[in-house]
């Protein structure tokens, strides 16, 4: 980690050293013997006096909070943020003016629909809260992975999470959307179509944390010295790209490493290799809010980004796993009314629900209205006011005086005489009235402009994951509603669905797709590169020396993570007698826990391999997953083993690098393979894993 911050310094003071003494009670008595309950004789009952046995019991009996309602799962990480040049003429948040200032921040990633015990690669939106501990207060970036969402008003949030979560008479399935209730719902309220593209696309299946962008979603205003307010949309790009697994190596490694992404974004940080994003900004003058065909105020809604540009405005590094998950990740309390001077909201629906709900939401979950006290979610900024008492206050405010106005306290603390948070005097009338506006109506145009947007490779998993998910429905009827709503996204979609799902397909289109494409919008679009990437090489006895110590060195040095795996774990004895150690067992991983896969040569490892069961199949998946996949001189035998296609033995074939010796060339050609992330244009619909 980079030098103490004045967060990290804050929270010092909280951090507990367990070997700085004995153990003892809470009440700080020495204990000498925790393994037994006092009691009456060896075989008798256990006595009520035992003060150590009962509090250790009680404080059991009680270490459970509620989960959170939604967004149960997540883990988090501290950093800092860092604005390239001062954004003044926008707004007067300081931490956006000062280019020299490194704000502090907490983010904390999550998915939607899971409990806190479920796995972390199931088909979901993923959240991307980010606090930013500023000199002016705390401000919280609640975010999504996705730029969009599912309902345009928030009292329907209720309706929609009831939906998506398991069904209430069973608790069937668990962190999945591919179930009735999901799909009932949404076929019969359209404005969900264009979020249930993204979820059906590729982004609801992300990588890495460290490979996700970040969107604020709603529309959001900027409000500078002068009161003058400009819209905006917040969105986070990741430095290494944005990449996705494979459905079907999804729902493996939710077996095989439940904490997959979790852990990811564990290791890299504690191996240095710092994840980063760049925040950019989507600036609209207020006078231009008109100028869409939709309204800005609808969260069923992007701005493309080739009507407005994504300006780049500061970068965010995160560099210290927390110390303890559940002090930090689970007791972090976010809340979208988090906001400081400059920053201030618009009238969108679903955000003004939310500024209700998440300070709700945390009575509940953490106990009292004293949880801005907890170590992780103080602020850096000093805090005077009268709120008091209250379960687990640890303050000790030392006046007479607990309201305002007062003259016996000395009119303490005084009222703020500048840089206090002033709403934005928007002018607002109307009637009171239950009705959605009129510019909210179109729930279609968007889930087209997306269809229209993705690569090939892309629409084929999106209907794969509509065939998939609405597979799982049992009700016909609702798969036939999805379809017909399909059908005014665009009809090839809905015919491709529908004859996946045993529904008949509609016979013509109800509207014209205009062929309206943002290739902002494909992931084939984004940044590629082998950073940060593991990689999998298979060795046993014989190995050539050569070839792994070559391969180890080029791929570290292009940051990559290499591990060696053999059928046991130690050493294994290279062909010219040289010990290699290996970094892991084989019987302990799986290929779908890597990305690239190497095979270095030596012919009696070769052989060895092509006779393990385990060593082919890695094979054969990682080919199957469409991965990069490396062999060295008789290394190649193994790949004919594994079925994998390599036409010959110097080829470089759909992401299959092929060499002699692992020298810069090979390297270069296998690192650029690995960057790639997916070779989807591999034929692998007949490889058997
Ligand atoms: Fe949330 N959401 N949400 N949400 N949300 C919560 O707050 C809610 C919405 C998001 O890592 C809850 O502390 C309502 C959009 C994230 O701790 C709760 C509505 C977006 C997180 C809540 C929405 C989000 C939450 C549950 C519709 C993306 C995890 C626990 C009006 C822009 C934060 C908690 C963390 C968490 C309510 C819609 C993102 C119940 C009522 C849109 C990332 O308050």
């Amino acid at each position: 980690m980079t030098s103490p911050d004045e967060k990290q310094r804050q929270l010092d003071v909280h951090r507990v050293d367990p070997c700085a003494g004995v153990l003892t009670t809470d009440q700080g008595i020495p204990v000498d013997d925790t393994d037994n309950s006092l009691r009456m004789g060896e075989r008798g009952p256990t006595l009520m006096e035992d003060f150590h046995f009962r509090e250790k019991i009680t404080h059991f009996d009680h270490e459970r909070i509620p989960e959170r309602v939604v967004h149960a799962r997540g883990a988090g990480a501290y950093g800092h943020f860092q604005v390239y040049q001062s954004l003044a003429d926008y707004t007067s948040a300081e931490f956006l003016r000062d280019a020299s200032a490194s704000t502090p921040v907490f983010v904390r990633f999550s998915t939607v629909a899971g409990s806190r015990g479920s796995a972390d690669t199931v088909r979901d939106v993923r959240g991307f809260a980010t606090r930013f501990y500023t000199n002016q207060g705390n401000f919280d970036l609640v975010g999504n992975n996705m730029p969009v969402f599912f309902i345009q008003d928030g009292i329907k949030f209720p309706d929609f999470v009831h939906a998506v979560k398991p069904e209430p008479h069973n608790e069937i399935p668990q962190a999945s959307s591919a179930h009735d209730t999901l799909w009932d719902f949404v076929q019969l309220q359209p404005e969900t179509t264009h979020m249930m593209m993204w979820m059906m696309s590729d982004r609801a299946l992300p990588r890495s944390f460290r490979m996700m962008q970040g969107f604020g979603v709603h529309t959001f205003r900027l409000v500078n010295d002068a009161g003058v307010g400009t819209f905006v949309k917040f969105h986070w790009k990741p430095r290494l790209g944005t990449h996705s697994l494979v459905w079907d190596e999804t729902q493996k490694v939710a077996g095989k490493d439940p904490d997959f992404n979790r852990r990811d974004l564990w290791e890299a940080i504690e191996a240095g290799q710092y994840p980063e994003w760049e925040l950019g900004l989507q600036l609209v003058p207020e006078a231009d809010q008109d100028r869409f065909d939709f309204d800005l105020l609808d969260a069923t809604k992007i701005i493309p980004e080739e009507q407005v540009p994504v300006l780049p405005v500061g970068r965010m590094i995160l560099d210290r796993n927390p110390d303890n998950f559940f002090a930090e990740v689970e007791q972090v309390a976010f809340h979208l009314g988090n906001s400081v001077p400059g920053i201030d909201f618009t009238d969108d629906p679903l955000l003004q629900a939310r500024l209700f709900s998440y300070l709700d939401t945390q009575l509940i979950r953490l106990g009292g209205p004293n949880f801005p006290q907890l170590p992780v979610n103080r602020p850096i900024a000093p805090v005077h006011n009268h709120q008091v008492d209250g379960y687990h206050q640890t303050e000790i405010t030392k006046s007479r005086t607990t309201y305002h106005p007062n003259s016996l306290g000395g009119g303490c603390p005084a009222l703020a005489e500048a840089g206090a948070y002033v709403h934005y005097p928007e002018h607002v009338a109307g009637d009171k009235i239950r009705k959605r506006a009129g510019s909210f109506a179109d729930h279609y145009s968007q889930a087209t402009l997306f269809w229209n947007s993705m690569s090939a490779w892309e629409k084929e998993h999106i209907v794969a994951a509509f065939r998939f998910e609405l597979g799982k429905v049992e009700h016909r009827h609702v798969r036939e509603g999805v379809v017909a709503n399909l059908n005014r996204v665009d009809h090839d979609l809905a015919v491709m669905v529908a004859e996946g799902v045993g529904v008949e397909p509609p016979d013509r289109a109800v509207s014209e797709n205009q062929g309206l494409r943002s290739p902002a919008l494909s992931q084939a679009n984004t940044t590629h590169s082998p950073a940060t990437r593991k990689i999998a090489i298979l060795v046993a006895d014989g190995v050539d020396a050569d070839d792994v110590e070559m391969a180890w060195a080029g791929l570290c040095d292009l940051a990559a993570n290499p591990e060696i795996l053999a059928a046991r774990d130690g050493t294994v004895r290279a062909a010219d007698g040289a010990l290699v150690k290996v970094t892991r067992a084989l019987p302990t991983v799986d290929s779908v826990l890597y990305d690239a896969l190497l095979i270095p040569g030596g012919m009696d490892s070769i052989r060895t391999l092509s006779q393990d069961g385990k060593a082919v199949y890695f094979v054969t998946e990682a080919f199957k997953h469409y991965k990069a996949i490396g062999a060295l001189g008789d290394g190649v035998e193994l790949l004919l083993t594994a079925r994998v296609p390599c036409e010959d033995r110097h080829g470089h074939h759909e992401g299959v690098v092929i060499g002699e010796r692992s020298d810069g060339v090979f390297i270069k050609e296998f690192a650029d393979a690995v960057a790639t992330h997916r070779h989807y244009e591999r034929e692998v619909a007949a490889v058997p894993a």
